[in-house]
Formats: C-alpha cells, structure tokens, sequence
C-alpha cells in the first residue's frame, strides 16, 4: 500500500534525492517521502522546482515492484504518464477542479501549470526494480507569491477553487489514484490507461513544436499516445515521427 511507510520533514533538499537514498538502504515497496519546503527541488533536465513552505504539496513515492526485464522500458515510460493522470483524477475528486495533461506529464490549467512530475530509477538488469515518482504540485501558493518568472505560466489549486485545500486530503487522493492505476496497468489492463490517458491528455489533436533532446526541434500535428507511452506527432512534411523524450508546446 502507497504511504504505509512515510516520511514527514519539514525541510529537505529534494525529496527525490531522499526517496532515493532510503530506495538503496532497502526501503519497502510504498515508501512516501514528503516535505513542507524543498531547498533544492528538481525539475527535469537540472531545472529548478520552486517549493516554499507551508503551501504546495511536494511527495516522493518508490514503487519497488518486480517488472520482468523486458517489460521494464515500458513500465519505465509509463509510470510518469500515470502519475500524471493519478494527480489530475486527484485535484478532480478533492477540489472539483478539472485539469488536463499536457504530454507527457505536466498537469495543466489553461496553459498554465499545476504540477509537475520527475520519476528516476535504479536497478534495471534485475527484475525487481525501484522507481521513485516525485510529484510537486501547488497546492496553497498565491499568484502574487509566486516569483516573477512564474507568475503567468503556473497556477494552483486555490487559485483556481477561490479557496485553500488541505494538502493531507489531496495527498491521500493522489495516493490512492496511483496505485489503482498502476495495478491495474502492470495486471495487464494496460490498454484502460491508455485510454483513460488519452481522454485527459489535451496535447492530442493540438499543433505542436518539440524541443528534442539532441537540440532539434520538430513541428506538426499530435495525433495519438503510442501503447509503448511515446506521442506520435505528424509533421508537416507528412513524416510521422514518435516522440519518446521532449519538451513540448502547444501552438496556436
Ligand atoms: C517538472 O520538471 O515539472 C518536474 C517537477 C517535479 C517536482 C517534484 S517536487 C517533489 C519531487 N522532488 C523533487 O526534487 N522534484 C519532484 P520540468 O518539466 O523540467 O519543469 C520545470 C519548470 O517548471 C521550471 O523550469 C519552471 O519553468 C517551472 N516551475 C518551477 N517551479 C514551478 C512550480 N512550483 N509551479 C509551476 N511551474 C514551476
């Protein structure tokens, strides 16, 4: 069961780095680290995640399961695409908010983000294997408490609601939606996710610019979610590429 093993703090630097530190001491299949503020929260790619105290909901979760060798690239895939989709079914049953996903794995309001999500893994060459889902997202944080550069580009929960949230009531939520989901995926109902990804996911059907890894940019249409988690993009020169790693944006 996710968080029968948790970890409150009120500070640590990022509760990735520890949820990943306790995953190499053996830590059980669970295990939650959450803390109040991060001083050294991790986006993807080295960006930063801005985590004050006493507002926003910042939580590790290590899913220590036993994935047969092959099937591990696309659980891999396919854990931050659930995560994502468990946090918006979360915001959705605490606070009635409705949020979308934009692929493949920022939970959005409008174009503007509520949270976001960084999974890291160790282990691959065994079949059991320890991947941590870390999951921040704005909870309490005022628009006017945000620092410049996110002010436009980021909301929250009470932002959106009018009102504050218990943090503890979204947690359990979120809690509760990733494990269903990911039982569920690695009990075969893979094909339920998929769908169930695809109805929240708002990149599908939208024109899109995709800043690639290796610093190469493509432009096309979204047109579906692939079975292996990738976004299969048609570009305007009628190639169709699937894109596996990327940071994407819609475009009007
Ligand atoms: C993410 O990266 O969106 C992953 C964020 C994961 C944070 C959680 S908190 C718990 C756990 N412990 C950690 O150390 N990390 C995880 P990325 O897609 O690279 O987006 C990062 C970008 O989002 C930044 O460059 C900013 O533009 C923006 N950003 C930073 N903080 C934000 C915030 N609180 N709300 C909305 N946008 C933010």
């Amino acid at each position: 069961m996710l968080g029968r093993t948790l970890h409150v703090h009120d500070e640590v630097p990022s509760t990735n780095t520890l949820a990943m530190t306790l995953a190499q001491d053996g830590a059980p299949h669970g295990t939650v680290v959450v803390a109040d503020r991060q001083t050294a929260g991790r986006g993807r790619l080295g960006r930063h995640w801005h985590s004050p105290s006493g507002k926003n909901l910042h939580c590790s979760i290590l899913l220590r399961m036993n994935v047969p060798t092959a099937r591990q690239p696309l659980w891999l895939s396919w854990v931050p695409l659930i995560a994502a989709l468990a946090t918006s079914r979360a915001v959705q049953t605490v606070a009635g908010l409705k949020s979308s996903v934009k692929w493949p794995n920022d939970i959005m309001i409008a174009d503007q983000k509520l949270a976001g999500i960084l999974c890291e893994s160790s282990g691959l060459g065994t079949d059991e294997m320890a991947v941590i889902a870390g999951i921040g997202l704005n909870v309490n944080i005022r628009r006017e408490e945000f620092p410049d550069e996110l002010r436009a580009i980021a909301t929250s929960v009470a932002i959106e609601a009018g009102r504050p949230w218990d943090r503890t009531a979204l947690l359990a939520a979120l809690l509760l939606e990733f494990e269903t989901r990911c039982e569920a995926f690695l009990a075969g109902h893979h094909g339920d996710i998929l769908t169930e990804y695809m109805v929240r996911c708002a990149t599908v059907g939208q024109r899109v610019r995709v800043e690639l890894a290796q610093g190469n940019t493509l432009q096309g249409r979204a047109q579906s979610v692939q079975p292996d988690g990738s976004l299969r993009v048609a570009q305007d020169d009628g190639t169709t590429t699937d894109v596996r790693t990327g940071d994407v944006f819609h475009v009007r």
